[in-house]
């Protein structure tokens, strides 16, 4: 089928790297890619330089279950989850590059009277922010998952879900590959297999990267750079409230179509939903420990594979195919850090934890936003770092959907 399949053009440059640049963002995985192209695309600034020390998108970015929704409880969590959202609705067509945004929706299983509470209180919460969300009963439930174990057999029955029609999910490579392609239209340079080693620093400002390709320069830097955050912020001589941690992930063998929509459970702690490639697509909570091997660990997979057949006894028959894990950089509120640093210049977009994929348009958007003005977007503003010295925290655990 790939007779004659060569010579095909470049989707973007492979550039010597320039001696200075006006903006350098650290991490090519989705943020970065995204912060690289809405600098360029909305605010002209197409000297700019993304810095990875692999291959772009392959961090979290192309580790992760894909999952989008922006049914967060909190008005400052919602507005920015939703920005994204508008954005993945039209992301296809502004990239001219097929995301494979499907929105199949999400569901939120409730197995207690105090989760049914909690999602009673944030559809409502969603719904004054103009967010679509519905409380489902299990026969609503029911029609819409028919094979799910919606019995009373269960070790814990399921009572209700939340239920978000517009989420959905989108294909990881795609959305990397449609934010370099459009960014390397408009200028920037991708700069692969480019480590960052070292910020360098004039006083408290920032004059560029230590890399080993040698010393890059900017103006301002913006680090995007999820699990390695802290590595990156030690850097930079300053300590980020993170801590690294694997999440793991696995699919089956492919199937044919059957399962249309995302099921997620956070007591029984797992979720699934099915790839348009017919594998199914899995995962649960972080592991507890630190670290930054991304593999993970068993005892987690058995607790994950227990609850998806605890929902769907049916699948205890498929065979799982491939497991994997990425680093990710949770926060104690379980919302990102978007901010200035102590060094002038030097900018932070991390925390997102086990769930910014679902961020990441909205989060390029608002990044791109606050290096080209130096001051946060307004929707970044609640997620600066100061937030941990003023307490004023936005609590995103009960929304977080996998525990950590
Ligand atoms: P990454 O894609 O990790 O990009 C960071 C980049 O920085 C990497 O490419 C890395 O190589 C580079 N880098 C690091 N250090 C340096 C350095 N020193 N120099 C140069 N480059 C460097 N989110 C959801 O919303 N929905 C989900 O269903 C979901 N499922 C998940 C499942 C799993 C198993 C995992 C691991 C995560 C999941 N997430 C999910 C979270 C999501 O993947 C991340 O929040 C998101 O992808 C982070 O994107 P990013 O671009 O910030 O990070
Ligand atoms: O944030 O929705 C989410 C999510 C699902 C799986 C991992 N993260």
């Amino acid at each position: 089928a790939l007779t004659y399949h060569e010579n095909w053009q470049r989707a973007w440059r492979n550039p010597t790297p320039k001696k200075k640049y006006d903006v350098i963002v650290v991490g090519g995985g989705g943020h970065g890619l995204a912060t690289a192209y809405y600098l360029a695309k909305e605010h002209g600034i197409t000297n700019v330089a993304v810095v990875e020390k692999g291959w772009l998108g392959g961090g979290n970015t192309a580790r992760n279950t894909t999952i989008v929704r922006s049914n967060y409880l909190w008005d400052e969590a919602a507005w920015l989850y939703e920005h994204a959202m508008k954005l993945w609705e039209g992301l296809s067509q502004d990239l001219n590059y097929n995301v494979m945004y499907s929105q199949r929706g999400v569901m939120n299983l409730g197995h207690t009277l105090q989760d049914m509470r909690d999602i009673h209180r944030r559809v409502n919460a969603n719904r004054l922010n103009g967010i679509d969300g519905e409380v489902l009963d299990i026969k609503q439930i029911q029609e819409i998952v028919p094979m799910m174990d919606c019995s009373k057999n269960t070790r814990y029955p399921i009572m209700g879900a939340s239920w978000q029609p517009r989420g959905g999910v989108a294909r990881h490579d795609a959305v990397a590959w449609g934010f370099a392609r459009g960014a390397d239209a408009l200028g920037v340079d991708m700069l692969q297999q480019t480590e960052v080693t070292g910020i360098r620093k004039s006083g408290n400002k920032v004059l560029g990267v230590e890399t080993n390709r040698g010393f890059i320069a900017a103006d301002t830097v913006g680090v995007v750079t999820a699990g390695n955050s802290g590595v990156l912020a030690k850097m930079a001589g300053f300590q980020l409230p993170i801590e690294s941690h694997p999440l793991q992930a696995l699919v089956s063998e492919p199937m044919k179509p059957i399962l249309d929509t995302v099921v997620m459970s956070n007591k029984v702690h797992g979720y699934v939903s099915q790839s348009d490639k017919g594998d199914l697509v899995i995962g649960a909570g972080i592991d507890g420990y630190n670290g930054y091997g991304q593999r993970g660990s068993y005892s987690t997979i058995e607790h994950t594979l227990q609850a998806i057949v605890e929902l769907f006894p049916m699948f205890s028959r498929v065979r799982m195919n491939r497991q994997w894990g990425g680093i990710v950089d949770t926060c104690p509120d379980a919302c990102p850090i978007i901010s200035a640093t102590p060094v002038g210049g030097l900018f932070f977009n991390c925390g997102w934890g086990t769930g910014g994929f679902k961020a990441t348009p909205g989060s390029g958007n608002v990044f791109a936003a606050t290096l080209a003005a130096g001051k946060p977007h307004p929707l970044a503003a609640p997620f600066s770092i100061d937030r941990f010295i003023s307490g004023k925290l936005i609590d995103e655990h009960g929304a977080a959907g996998v525990a950590h």
